[in-house]
């Protein structure tokens, strides 16, 4: 099989696009004609959405480019342009800010009216350190990066060496990084803090609600609700839970975004994301080691992280939590966020978090793909953003660990329904995990690449 499409367009299973030409693979079991067409179709709509320098998560709800967004997109990508899925982090790392943050959005000026809070709510330009090139967000999204750029790195090796992707990469990811160890360690615990829900990539997870519950609502900014044209009301957060993410996010920017204010009240240290930065921390070490520069630094981070993270375990639950900073607990809930340590090596709980998500609260050998939230509480909703329904980055994620564990079979089981639910859709931002209905947007980004990434990884089998 031949993984990369040298030409500036995007290629595949079949279906030239704008010029090349990628093999997805006709070996998946018999079923040729499902993988070409999945691939071909994925192909499509990150084509759709692909915007000169990047590709936008969906056309109407999210039209900026979206950060931990671009690195699963990428990570798709690199399967049928290697080139591409460079393009696409480089537009990102365009967007970093001098303390190292890269922000959660990188926005499009011309679409400023079609998502809040846009470009006129940050005026990121008038806080010091931002970039003089971009408006951008404040905040910043779940560090999978490193992650990505050496995944793109290994779909071609020799494409990526011609381009110096990693040698113009690597200083980027390693001063986003110390942002993150750095001031970001608001808890000096040695994990970084998120200071705002969209941080997580897991917005309205009800890790964050004991916590929304200390946040006045009346924030300053009049609400204007641009993706309830896209969306429908049910799927999407409150009014009320708007008001809320408004009031941090101005307060986060009135304090120039500088991460010193004292008395901020949302801190928190979210399993998932500790863990992307010490699995990125391990790929800067791979990185690293391809320029021949020291990376015993990069091991010895994941390392530490992997240590800090067990204070998030909580044994009643099998899993891990996030805890608050500002009174010390660990959120008594179990979500997906919890399970993400799977990914890491060396890990202690690895057999606990395995039952867990195999029992009642996760696939409860009935799911298609992995709930959001455990399917054991009383608020559990299959169709509520974040709250229930199944997203394909997260069930791509566990994939990810059950192979790198050897359980090949289950890891198999998710990549095929992930491909399959997603074409079947229209690649659906998230689905119900019982049934498969889908949910949100359609031709969602991630979605599209990540039943890519799987379809190419399952034709290689
Ligand atoms: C806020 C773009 C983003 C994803 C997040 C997802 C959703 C935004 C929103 O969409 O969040 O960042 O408006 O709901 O929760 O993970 O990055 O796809």
């Amino acid at each position: 099989m031949t993984a990369a499409g040298a030409s500036d367009g995007v290629t595949s299973g079949g279906a030239t696009l704008t010029g090349g030409s990628a093999d997805v693979g006709t070996s998946d079991g018999g079923h040729p004609a499902t993988a070409a067409l999945i691939a071909a179709r994925s192909t499509a709509v990150l084509e759709a959405n692909w915007r000169k320098t990047h590709t936008v998560p969906a056309a109407g709800l999210y039209p900026h480019q979206w950060s931990w967004d671009s690195s699963f997109i990428a990570m798709g990508l690199r399967r049928v342009s290697p080139r591409r899925a460079g393009q696409e982090m480089d537009a990102l790392f365009a967007g970093q800010w001098d303390d190292g943050r890269l922000p959660q959005i990188i926005f499009d000026p011309h679409r400023d009216q079609d998502y809040a809070p846009g470009a006129s709510f940050w005026q990121s330009r008038s806080i010091p350190g931002s970039p003089r090139h971009a408006e951008t967000a404040g905040l910043v999204q779940p560090p999978n990066h490193a992650w990505a750029v050496w995944k793109i790195h290994q779909a071609d090796p020799a494409e990526s060496r011609r381009r110096s992707f990693l040698q113009r990469s690597y200083p980027k990811l390693v001063h986003w990084h110390e942002y993150l160890s750095g001031r970001r360690d608001r808890g000096g615990s040695g994990l970084a803090c998120i200071v705002h829900p969209w941080e997580s990539g897991t917005d309205n997870s009800p890790l964050w609600d004991t916590v929304m519950t200390r946040i006045p609502a009346d924030c300053k900014t009049v609400l204007n609700r641009p993706d309830l044209q896209h969306a429908d009301a049910g799927e999407r957060p409150s009014q009320k839970e708007y008001g809320k993410y408004f009031w941090m996010a101005e307060r986060y920017r009135d304090h120039g975004c500088d991460d010193a204010d004292p008395d901020y009240p949302f801190l928190l240290e979210d399993p998932m994301f500790n863990t992307l930065l010490a699995v990125s921390e391990l790929a800067l070490a791979d990185i690293a080691a391809e320029l021949g520069l020291p990376g015993e630094a990069h091991a010895e981070r994941a390392a530490r992280i992997t240590e800090a993270l067990e204070a998030l375990y909580v044994p009643e639950l099998g899993c891990y939590s996030a805890r608050d900073v500002t009174d010390g607990t660990v959120v008594p809930k179990a979500t997906i966020n919890g399970l993400i340590p799977l990914l890491l090596p060396d890990h202690a709980n690895t057999d606990q978090l395995l039952e867990t998500l195999n029992g009642p609260r996760f696939m409860d050998g009935r799911a298609l793909m992995v709930p959001s939230y455990d399917a054991t509480a009383e608020d559990h909703n299959p169709a509520l953003y974040w709250r229930g329904p199944a997203w394909f980055n997260m069930s791509w994620m566990v994939s990810e660990a059950l192979e790198r564990l050897g359980r090949t079979g289950q890891a198999e089981f998710l990549r095929g329904n992930i491909g399959r639910l997603a074409a079947q859709h229209d690649f659906p931002e998230y689905v119900d995990p019982w049934t498969g209905a889908a949910h949100g947007t359609r031709s969602f980004s991630w979605t599209a690449a990540l039943a890519l990434e799987t379809t190419y990884h399952r034709s290689a089998l």
